[in-house]
């Protein structure tokens, strides 16, 4: 999987704090500490405690936005994993609910309940996830090089309005992949309503072939029929035991339509493909037209929703670069990405901005101004900021640099001129389109840095190393050019994020 999928690592760490009674409580090391852990996110969603990775099932019901997402509530490690669930009215501030979902003893989703999305059918939102189970090797589909599991397709039914209890259909709805496929994995379904049914595609692949989607149709969502795969990718040659790694085998799929053009994305191979294009709907076809990758940092397995205003928000999985050992430790792993909304550009480009309603974690403002040769540099009182530069193509290279004590930690630079992005170890290419929102935005919250180029290219980070009162954020530019500044103290969604 994308995912640290260390299952043994799990268990060995969990039996050896069996004994300890914080881990009985499901806390593995001591709240307070984690509260106070200056690297942890605090306007990021993020559960109390404990491992969070994939979003899931986001949906707007009766009012409120509903965030469901892969959770450990054991350890801060991958592993067991269930649905935890928080609700908000604005997507910004966030009260933690119960777990949504647990494994079933006994069941098909008895070794966890996999990633998965919400529908509304005929007036009950509906959870349509993968379970996955031990199994004889003729009905395993996951195999990755340390675990070997069966994956199902199944149907979770609400049984109130605010999505707290959730009763699940015994039997799997889609109990095998389409016959006469050896699969590279078999889960994570996207479904969506058309005018003659409700359809899914599911995450998958084949070894020597490259990823897939598999597309199924049904009337009722528990009756469903195999078509053809709505997309396949090609082999690249590569070899790892863990097809995610090769590409393989693609994982959480999304599809729908965007501003009238269709849209798909997967995660594989650390990353998310994007892509643009059209689809037949007589036949059920998708012919993708441009592609690229939705996020160029630490950001995997991406979920979308629609608001009821009509924006297609994303939710995406801010994974942790630091040794599993390190995060373990801290008591919390992973976080969830700030809201974004997706648009299609006149060329199909994926455009991505954080939804308006971030903006009222502003404080008061800091204006500056970039010559060059003098640089705006000040120092960051909370490791809690956002800071605005916008840019004309009359300046040459862009840099924002992050210093503790006077040493460089993490840095963006945009070759505006050049057509390049550097962002400490990874470079991309900012193809020529006219920019849709000429600026960059970068979010610094605890450990993690979301920043987004121009309103279209997005990379998300990780450092470690950043320490509050004594960070420095520098804005300079090289080569003929003035640009503006603007950095507003953000504000902590909750005093502790133990209970929002
Ligand atoms: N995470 C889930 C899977 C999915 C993967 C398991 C992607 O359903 O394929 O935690 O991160």
């Amino acid at each position: 999987m994308g995912s640290p999928f260390d299952r043994r690592t799990f268990l060995a760490a969990l039996a050896a704090s069996a004994a300890s009674s914080a881990l009985s409580r499901g806390l593995s090391v001591d709240p307070a500490d984690i509260a106070h852990d200056p690297l942890r996110p605090a306007y990021h969603l993020l559960p109390p405690h404990n491992w969070m990775n994939d979003p899931n099932g986001p949906i707007w019901w009766k009012g409120k936005y509903h965030l469901f997402y892969q959770l450990n509530p054991h350890a801060a490690v991958w592993g067991d994993m269930h649905w935890g669930h928080a609700i908000s009215s604005d997507m910004v501030h966030w009260h933690h609910e119960p777990i949504a979902m647990a494994p079933t003893p006994g069941g098909a989703d008895s070794e966890g309940c996999f990633s998965g999305s919400a529908v509304v059918y005929n007036g009950v939102p509906t959870f349509i996830y993968t379970g996955v189970q031990n199994a004889p090797p003729d009905k395993v589909t996951l195999r990755d090089g340390h675990d070997k599991l069966r994956e199902t397709q199944m149907l979770a039914t609400a049984e109130d309005d605010d999505l707290l209890h959730w009763k699940k259909l015994d039997a799997p709805v889609i109990p095998t992949p389409p016959p006469g496929m050896q699969v590279t994995g078999f889960r994570d379904p996207c479904p969506w309503k058309e005018a003659d049914g409700w359809y899914v595609g599911i995450g998958s692949g084949e070894r020597g072939k490259g990823g897939s989607v598999l597309l199924y149709r049904s009337s009722d969502l528990r009756r469903w029929e195999y078509l053809h795969p709505l997309a396949t990718g090609i082999p690249n040659g590569m070899q790892s035991a863990n097809p995610c790694d090769t590409g393989e085998m693609w994982e959480c799929p999304d599809f729908f339509a965007l501003d009238k053009v269709y849209y798909l994305h997967y995660s594989t191979e650390n990353k998310v493909i994007w892509s643009t294009g059209d689809y037949d709907a007589q036949a059920h076809t998708y012919t993708a037209r441009r592609q690229g990758i939705l996020d160029h940092g630490a950001y995997y397995a991406p979920k979308t929703f629609v608001t009821p205003d009509g924006r297609r928000i994303l939710w995406g999985w801010i994974r942790e670069t630091r040794p599993e050992a390190e995060y373990a430790a801290a008591g919390w792993a992973g976080c969830m990405s700030l809201p974004r909304v997706l648009t299609v550009g006149a060329q199909g480009q994926l455009e991505m901005h954080p939804a308006a309603e971030v903006l009222k974690l502003r404080g008061s403002s800091q204006k500056g101004s970039v010559l060059t040769g003098k640089p705006f540099r000040t120092k960051l009182a909370e490791l809690r900021q956002e800071l605005y530069v916008p840019v004309d193509f009359s300046v040459g290279t862009l840099m924002v640099r992050l210093l503790v004590g006077g040493t460089e930690v993490w840095q963006l630079t945009v070759n505006v001129r050049g057509d390049t992005v550097h962002c400490s170890d990874v470079s991309f290419p900012l193809p020529r389109f006219p920019w849709p929102r000429p600026a960059l935005r970068l979010f610094i919250d605890g450990s993690v840095i979301e920043s987004f180029i121009g309103g279209r290219d997005a990379v998300t980070s990780r450092v470690y190393t950043l320490k509050p009162g004594d960070t420095e954020v520098e804005v300079s530019v090289a080569g003929k050019g003035h640009v503006d500044v603007e950095l507003w103290p953000l504000q902590a969604i909750s005093p502790d994020r133990l209970a929002t």
